[in-house]
């Protein structure tokens, strides 16, 4: 029997691991999920935040591990080096690392590649995790990491899970997780009590959002978010000014934000809760510059849903559009049934605008965009020369 998550995750035990956080990457998705059950564990909306909460916790003589993608150690690496090493305090961050092992998405080569000599660069000592055998060389280093009082990352390739017969379904479930022996904690019950609502509740996935909204897409630019989204918009409505993103989470309504700003075009941004709780600042910056021809549509489900359907903290305490005019924007709706949808849709924009679309956590099986990433750059540059 094969259980590296299991076998990883008593090691953390053994050295008196007693705080973990994470932004989920959809390779450690059971790992996560058997963590949050096992430990004292932070669902984070950054990771850059991660490596602050755990400094403060070390402060307190907690011993804190944070469970990241490859991408997330470059929202990390000022605060690992001028908050954690230069504090001297200790950390283990396990890294699923990408674009090593049977990748499919290209834009998670540069960083998940290059993580190792970015590591060397940044004096931070790594050890990398090849298979389920490695798993025990995480023993030793652990023990360095808490006495020493030092940073060490993790490198864990796919290939470590394959074959693992740990595992929960697709959803948030409980699922196989009681073959491992533990619950799975995670909820979006809470969502309820939060959220100022919409005439009608979520009942559409994001796909068929995407479906309901795309003819009122036409000939617009459309920014739209990295993972499922973008692979719904195109298998739903491709079009030359469709610029889908393949990395960089957080970055959709930054990069709409600059078109919008740069062109008379009208400019559609397809964001996800998870990603604006990644940089939610950007909507302060949007507010203020306040472009008349930017529409941000957040499709809202509560979850990462890219990544397995973790809940994110818009599933539990946070109410996005009440963001959105908290930081500055004046024209905010919600919506979530069709008719809210359609009309919203169809209503003249009154200048910048949020609209905060309510979903159901699930994704399409679509596939992967077949346009190579500088063709689809091409595209979109020639829609908006014209
Ligand atoms: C910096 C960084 N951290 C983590 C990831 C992994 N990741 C890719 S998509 C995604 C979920 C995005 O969730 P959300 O914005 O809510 O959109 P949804 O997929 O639910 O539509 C995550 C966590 C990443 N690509 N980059």
């Amino acid at each position: 029997m094969s259980r590296p998550e299991e076998e990883l995750l008593g090691i953390l035990k053994k050295h008196g691991v007693d705080f973990t956080a994470s932004l989920p990457c959809e390779k450690i998705k059971t790992l996560l999920e058997m963590a949050a059950a096992s430990f004292h564990h932070l669902p984070l909306t950054r990771e850059e935040e991660g490596v602050g909460i755990c400094a403060g916790a070390a402060l307190a003589g907690r011993r804190p591990a944070l469970f990241v993608q490859s991408s997330g150690i470059g929202n990390m690496i000022n605060a690992l080096l001028s908050l954690t090493q230069f504090y001297e305090l200790p950390l283990a961050i396990f890294v699923s690392q990408r674009g090593i092992y049977k990748e499919k998405i290209e834009a998670q080569f540069p960083m998940g590649q290059r993580l190792p000599t970015l590591l060397v660069g940044a004096g931070i000592a790594y050890t990398e995790l090849h298979s389920i055998d490695d798993i025990r060389r995480v023993d030793q280093k652990l023990k360095h990491v808490y006495d020493s009082n030092i940073v060490h990352a993790f490198l864990m390739s796919p290939a470590v899970w394959e074959g693992s017969d740990c595992g929960f379904p697709d959803s948030i479930g409980t699922g196989l997780l009681a073959d491992c022996g533990l619950k799975n904690s995670a909820t979006t019950d809470s969502r309820e009590s939060c959220i100022v609502h919409p005439a009608s509740p979520p009942v559409f996935t994001r796909y068929e959002i995407i479906k309901l909204i795309a003819p009122y897409l036409e000939g617009k630019v459309v920014v739209s978010n990295l993972g499922w989204p973008s692979k719904e918009l195109y298998a739903i409505k491709h079009q030359p000014s469709n610029f889908y993103m393949l990395g960089s989470m957080g970055m959709a309504t930054p990069i709409g934000l600059g078109i919008a700003l740069s062109s008379k075009k009208e400019v559609v941004v397809i964001d996800g809760d998870g990603s604006l709780l990644m940089n939610p600042g950007t909507l302060a910056t949007a507010a203020f510059a306040s472009p008349r021809n930017l529409t941000i549509i957040a499709v809202d489900n509560g979850a990462y849903g890219s990544t397995g359907n973790q809940p994110t903290l818009a599933a539990s305490c946070v109410d996005l559009e009440q963001v959105a005019r908290g930081f500055g924007f004046r024209n905010t709706v919600k919506a979530a049934g069709e008719q809210e949808l359609v009309e919203v849709m169809k209503r003249p924009r009154e200048g910048l605008t949020f609209i905060h679309v309510l979903a159901v956590p699930g994704n399409k099986d679509v596939p992967n965009i077949p346009v190579h990433h500088l063709e689809i750059k091409k595209q979109v540059q020639g829609f908006l020369r014209k």
